[in-house]
This record gives C-alpha cells, structure tokens and sequence, in this order.
C-alpha cells in the first residue's frame, strides 16, 4: 500500500481540488481517537465523563473541583422530593442538536473533535453522528461519508473506540447493522486499532453482559478477513452515570451519602477504564488514515463504474470497464474488515416491516417505505455488483493504489466514455469534499498529571537504585 502515501492519495478525479487542507495534526503527541457507535449509545457523554475522569482521580474531588464540559447535553433526573427535573450540562453550539423537546432525534449532527490535553500529552476525541440514524438509512450513508471525509483531515487514527451497551440480549437486526456498516468502512490494517467501550456498564457490574457472545458470533463470520480481536485489551467498560450525578450535584440537586459511595466507586471503575484505554491505545501503531479514505473511495468507484456500462456502444470500452470493475472489488476484497454484509438487508427488511405497521399519517409512511425500499434495491445491487466482479484468485498479488490510479487514468482516456466516466467519479466525490469543509473545534482543558499512563520512571529509579546498592555493598565487604 506504498502508493498511499503519495502527495494526493487517490484524489478520485486525480486532480488536486484544493479544499483539503494540510493535516490538522501530524504530532506524535497526540492520540486520535475515534468514536463509533448507535445513536444514543452515549458518545456525546462519554467525552464529557472521559475529560472529568482524566481530570480527577476520585469523585470526591471533582465535587470539590470545577466540572469540565466539553459537549452540550440535557438529561432529565428525579430532585429528592421526586420531580423531574431536567439537567443541562455545557452550553448549547450549532454542531449539537439543541432543539429540546426532540429526545428522539439523533443529536450529534456533524463530526467534531475535542482536545483534552495536559501540556505534553494530547488525547483527541472525535466525536461522530451515530448510526442507526433516526432519519434513515440514507441518512447513515451520508453520515458515513461525512465521518470519513472529517478524519481524512488528520494522518493517522491511534484508536477507534465502537461503543456498545453490555445488556442486548439478542443479534438485533439494528445492532447487527450498526456494527457491520461501521467495520464496513474501515482498512483492514486499522484492524488492530479497534477497541469495544461498553457504555451505561454498571447496569452490568462492569462486564459485557450479553452483547459480548453476540459481538464474538458476529466477529467470526469476519475472522477470515480480520484481525479483528476481543480480548482483555480490546473491551473496556464504562459508565457516564457518575458524570451525570457530579452534573445533578453541580445544579443543586442532593444526594444522600449512600448513593454518593455508589457514584464513587463507579468514578474510580471508569477512571481505570479510562486510563487502561488510553494506555492500550498509546502502544499501538498508527493507523495511516489515508488507507481508510482510499478504501471509501474505491467502494464508490465499484457504482459508479457499473452504471454506464450497459449502454456503453464499444466492445473494447465496455470490457476496459469490466476489468476495471474487477480491480476495484478485488482491491476491496484485499483491505477491508468487511465488505458488504447480508446483516444490512435484513435491517432494512426490519426497518420496512416496523414502518408497515406503524401508525400515523399515511403519507409519511408511504414516503419512508418508498425510501427503505429504494435503499434496500440500492444496497443489494452494490452486493450483487460486487460479487460478479470480485474474482479473488490471484491472492499472492496484492492491488495497491497505483494500480488503482492506473486504471482510472486508462478509464478516464477512453476515446467514448472517458469524459462521462470522468464526470460522475467527481460527482461521487462530492459527498466527501462537502464534509471535508468542516473544521475541528478544539478545547484544550487541563488533565491531571497522569500518574498511570506515563512512564515507568519510579520502576527504573528503584531497579538502578538496587543495582546500585548491590554492587556497592558488595565492594564494602
Ligand atoms: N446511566 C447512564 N446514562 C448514559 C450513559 N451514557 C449516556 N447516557 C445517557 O444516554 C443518553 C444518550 O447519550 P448521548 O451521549 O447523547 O448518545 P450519543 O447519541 O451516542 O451521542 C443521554 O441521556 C445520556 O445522558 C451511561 O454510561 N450511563
Ligand atoms: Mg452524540
């Protein structure tokens, strides 16, 4: 995969567009994590938990210190006398859904990064909009896309973090998808880099429950593509519930001393978790994001090629496609941790089902049908394309970007079609070069000084200290 590395990493229109700026950050300081996962799994949250984790070590002393927000967020909560009242943490910003009253909405609307940083040491958390999006499936397809133009901004991704929650009992059709579709778009080499958070984890003293049989069942259907692992260093548990009572606590709500060691020892559990994450991911090898980007853009190529090709009038041409088609199913085939999944159709099989027998407006209905359908014929003619192209064979040669830029130069040269083809690849981009306009906001808030996650200095004091001793007293004697 040499060729990824190249100055303009398979451009699709292989021109320079202009609109993507130098790499946000090429620092090794700096671990860029990457947040996955259904809406409302509790992405958003975990950032804010994962900064007051960092910052202090005991819930005690986040009480006796000031709370870091990094993202807007409401939740509502019972005061003493057991009225609801609902708690705001942060302040409201356009990146956020803040329409209040819409709980069922999919909040966070556009990838955006948050810095946590304590002076030499960065951790970058980008937050993403969730799959499993309440305004559909095409809805997560441009998300998708968004996520993935977002974090072409950055050269390597140190961790992508998939969060889960540890009690769905069964294989859901919708958490089935949500996993598939967020492996789907990842290179296999960032394969290592993968870690599963259990959020909302107490509920399940801190283990899997459930969701981990079901997550390993899922794994091996990809094992043979995958070095996709589950194992102490990949799965780490958290709960956001001790955030949310620092949060009632700082808007005056009281709490008995009963249920503050409760919230106490769920803080120290995440804070391990916190910092055995961070460790984990800090020894691991960058994943250079330009590969995933690559991999992205090459799905889109395999559509768009396939399109014209039936009303293509030149033999010579219309096979100059064909192989061309083949490259890039086969590149895929090579780097992807999954490529399609029979696990996207059922859902939306699901999704189609659910809507038929939903009440309310006729109208509505007939409309989300018309789309789930669409969206249905749409994915399953990207199998069936793929699969009549894919003919993996020649396993020992591995297609690298080159090759692809190669072809697409071939492509874009044909006497008849070149042009045309030329034109909708740009158009595929699109949808890429309009997410990549968005910018990273950053808040540089203080961490503790990490007494776990740095270095073993203490250890190698002590050790040359005994060694020290050692050969002294033996000399004295
Ligand atoms: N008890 C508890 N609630 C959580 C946890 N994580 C998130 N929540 C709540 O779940 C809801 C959705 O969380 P949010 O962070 O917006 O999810 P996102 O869509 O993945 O960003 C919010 O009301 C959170 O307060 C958790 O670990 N424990
Ligand atoms: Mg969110």
């Amino acid at each position: 995969m040499d060729g990824l590395l190249s100055p303009d990493p398979l451009d699709i229109s292989l021109e320079k567009n202009g609109h993507r700026g130098p790499p946000l950050m090429a620092s090794d300081d700096c671990l860029n994590i990457l947040l996955l996962g259904a809406t409302g799994v509790g992405k958003s949250t975990f950032i804010n938990a994962f900064v007051n984790y960092l910052t202090f070590d005991t819930l005690n002393n986040a009480l006796n210190g000031e709370m870091q927000t990094l993202i807007y967020s409401t939740f509502s909560t019972s005061t003493e006398d057991d009225e609801e009242t609902e708690i705001v943490v942060g302040v409201p910003d356009d990146g956020e859904g803040t329409s209040t009253g819409n709980m069922g909405g999919s909040d966070t609307q556009s990838c955006r990064a948050y810095t946590i940083s304590n002076g030499d040491r960065t951790v970058r958390l980008i937050d993403t909009p969730g799959i499993g999006d309440t305004r559909g499936f095409d809805q997560d397809v441009k998300n998708m896309k968004g996520i993935i133009s977002y974090i072409s901004n950055y050269m390597v991704l140190n961790g992508v973090c998939i969060l889960l929650k540890p009690n769905e009992e069964r294989l859901t059709p919708s958490l089935k998808y949500c996993i598939v579709q967020l492996l789907a778009h990842l290179h296999n080499d960032v394969a290592n880099n993968i870690t599963f958070c259990f959020t909302n984890a107490r509920s399940t003293m801190f283990h899997a429950g459930a969701t981990l049989n079901i997550l390993k069942a899922l794994l091996r259907e990809f094992q043979q593509t995958s070095a996709v692992e589950l194992s102490k260093d990949t799965i780490y548990y958290f709960d956001s519930e001790a955030f949310r009572f620092l949060a009632c606590v700082k808007n005056n709500i009281k709490f008995s001393n009963n249920e503050q060691q409760i919230y106490d020892s769920s803080w120290r559990q995440s804070t391990n978790e916190s910092i055995r994450l961070i460790n984990h991911i800090r020894s691991l090898s960058p994943h250079l994001i330009e590969k995933t980007v690559c991999l992205n853009k090459v799905r889109e190529m395999l559509t768009t090629v396939e399109i014209p090709l039936a009303s293509m009038s030149s033999v010579r041409e219309m096979e100059q496609t064909v192989n061309a088609a083949a490259l890039f199913a086969n590149f895929l085939a090579q780097h992807s941790i999954v490529v399609y999944h029979l696990g996207v159709e059922e859902y939306l099989e699901d999704q189609i089902k659910k809507t038929r027998t939903l009440p309310g407006a006729k109208h509505y209905r007939k409309q989300t049908l018309e789309g789930l359908e669409q969206s249905r014929e749409s994915y399953s003619h990207q199998v069936s394309t793929y699969k009549k192209r894919c003919k993996p064979g020649n396993e020992s040669s591995v297609i690298n970007v080159e090759d692809i830029r190669n072809m697409l130069q071939q492509l874009y040269a044909l006497k008849e079609n070149g042009k045309m083809l030329k034109e909708m690849m740009d158009e595929a981009e699109e949808g890429y070069r309009n997410a990549a306009n968005q910018e990273e906001v950053s808040y540089i808030v203080p961490m503790r000084p990490q007494r776990h996650i740095s270095d073993n200095r203490w250890l190698i004091f002590f050790w040359v200290g005994y060694i020290l001793i050692s050969i002294w007293s033996k000399y004295v004697k």
